[in-house]
C-alpha cells in the first residue's frame, strides 16, 4: 500500500475510448494511486497510444504522472499488428483531432519502468493491463522475479466459456499478442483475468449517456465528445444501444474486487491455427492420466460473475463527481 493506504497502480493502456474512461475513473478513485501509465499497441499503434496517454493526463490535469512508452512490436517481434481503429476512430479517441500533447514520455521503456517500480515497491504494485500483454511479458523477460515482486496483475483479456470479439475463438487483447498472454498467464504472478464473458454484461446505455451529458464535470464533458464513435460501432457490430465497459470494469476490479466473483485454474493460450488467441481454462478438478500443457502450471483467478449495475454505477459516480 502507498500513501494513506492507497493501492499503487500502473495502467498499461492503448487509448482507446474505453481506456480513456478507465483512466479517468482510476484518477478519480481515492482507493488507488496511479503512479504511471505504460503504453501499448492495440486500439491504435504504440506511438499514438503514447500521445493519447499524455493527452488524457493533460485533460485530467495530472501531468505529474509519468508515461513510459511500450513495445512497437509483439513479443515474437511481429510488426504486422491488429489495430482496432475501426472501433475507436483513427485517432483512437473518437476522431476528434485533439491537438498534440505538450508532454513527453519518460526516457525509459514500459518494461523497464515496470521492472523498476516493482523493485522499488516489492509486493505493492498493481498492474492494470488494458491492452495486449507484450510489455508485461517483456518485464518478466527482463526480470524473471517480476511475477513474485508485482503485487497483482489485473488483466482485461480472454473470452472464457464464450465466443471472442475478434472472431469466435478469441478476445482482442489476447489476440494482439497470444505468446505474451501465455507467458504472463503461466508466470506465477497473482493474476486476475477479466474476460469479455463478464465485461459484455456491463453496458453503459443511452440513458446513462444522457446522465453523463448533463454533468458539468470535465471528465463527462470530454467523454461525451468521444463516445459517439464507440456507440455507433456497438450499434452496428452487436445491435445494442449502449457500449461495453471493458476497460472501466477492469479498473473497478482493482478498486473493488468484491463486485465480481472468481474461479481459479490454469489458463493457456493457443498460439497458432484458426483458434490463435483462444484462452483455455483448466479447472484442475480432473487428474489427467497423461501430462498436459496445463499440468503443474500456476493457477490464476478468472472472473465468473459481475454485479453489472453496481459497476456501471461506480463508473458513473467517479466520472460525474470529478
Ligand atoms: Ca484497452
Amino acid at each position: 500500500m502507498g500513501e494513506a493506504g492507497k493501492k499503487k497502480v500502473i495502467i498499461d493502456t492503448d487509448p482507446g475510448i474505453d481506456d480513456a474512461m478507465a483512466i479517468f475513473v482510476a484518477l478519480n478513485s481515492p482507493e488507488i494511486d496511479v503512479i504511471g501509465l505504460t503504453t501499448i499497441y492495440g486500439n491504435v499503434y504504440t506511438t499514438l497510444a503514447t500521445r493519447n496517454a499524455l493527452h488524457l493526463l493533460e485533460v485530467a490535469g495530472r501531468c505529474d504522472i509519468p508515461v513510459a512508452e511500450g513495445s512497437q512490436v509483439s513479443l515474437m517481434k511481429a510488426t504486422k499488428l491488429r489495430i482496432a481503429d475501426f472501433v475507436h476512430g483513427t485517432d483512437g479517441l473518437g476522431n476528434q483531432n485533439f491537438p498534440p500533447p505538450n508532454g513527453r514520455p519518460i526516457d525509459q521503456s514500459a518494461a523497464s519502468f515496470l521492472v523498476e517500480q516493482v523493485n522499488l515497491h516489492p509486493g505493492e504494485i498493481t498492474v492494470v493491463a488494458l491492452g495486449p500483454l507484450t510489455n508485461v511479458a517483456l518485464a518478466i523477460e527482463q526480470d524473471p522475479a517480476f511475477p513474485k515482486k508485482v503485487g497483482q496483475i489485473v488483466i482485461l483479456g480472454g473470452a472464457f466459456w464464450v465466443n471472442g470479439n475478434v472472431n469466435p475463438a478469441t478476445e482482442a487483447n489476447i489476440f494482439g499478442d497470444p505468446e505474451a498472454a501465455d507467458a504472463v498467464f503461466t508466470s506465477g504472478a497473482d493474476i486476475l483475468a477479466i474476460g469479455i464473458n463478464t465485461t459484455h454484461q456491463v453496458v453503459l446505455t443511452d440513458a446513462d449517456l444522457e446522465k453523463l451529458q448533463k454533468s458539468n464535470s470535465k471528465f463527462c464533458q470530454y467523454l461525451c465528445k468521444i463516445l459517439g464513435v464507440y456507440f455507433s460501432y456497438h450499434r452496428e457490430a452487436y445491435s445494442i444501444k449502449g457500449v461495453y465497459l471493458h476497460d472501466p470494469t477492469t479498473v473497478v476490479a482493482a478498486i473493488n474486487p468484491s463486485l465480481l466473483t472468481y474461479t481459479e485454474g490454469v489458463v493457456r493460450v493457443q498460439t497458432c491455427g484458426i483458434t490463435r488467441g483462444l484462452t483455455l481454462f483448466d479447472n484442475t478438478k480432473k487428474r489427467y492420466g497423461e501430462m498436459t500443457e496445463w499440468t503443474g502450471k500456476p493457477k490464476i483467478k478468472v472472473a465468473v460473475t459481475v454485479d453489472a449495475p453496481a459497476v456501471v454505477q461506480l463508473v458513473m459516480d467517479r466520472l460525474i463527481n470529478s
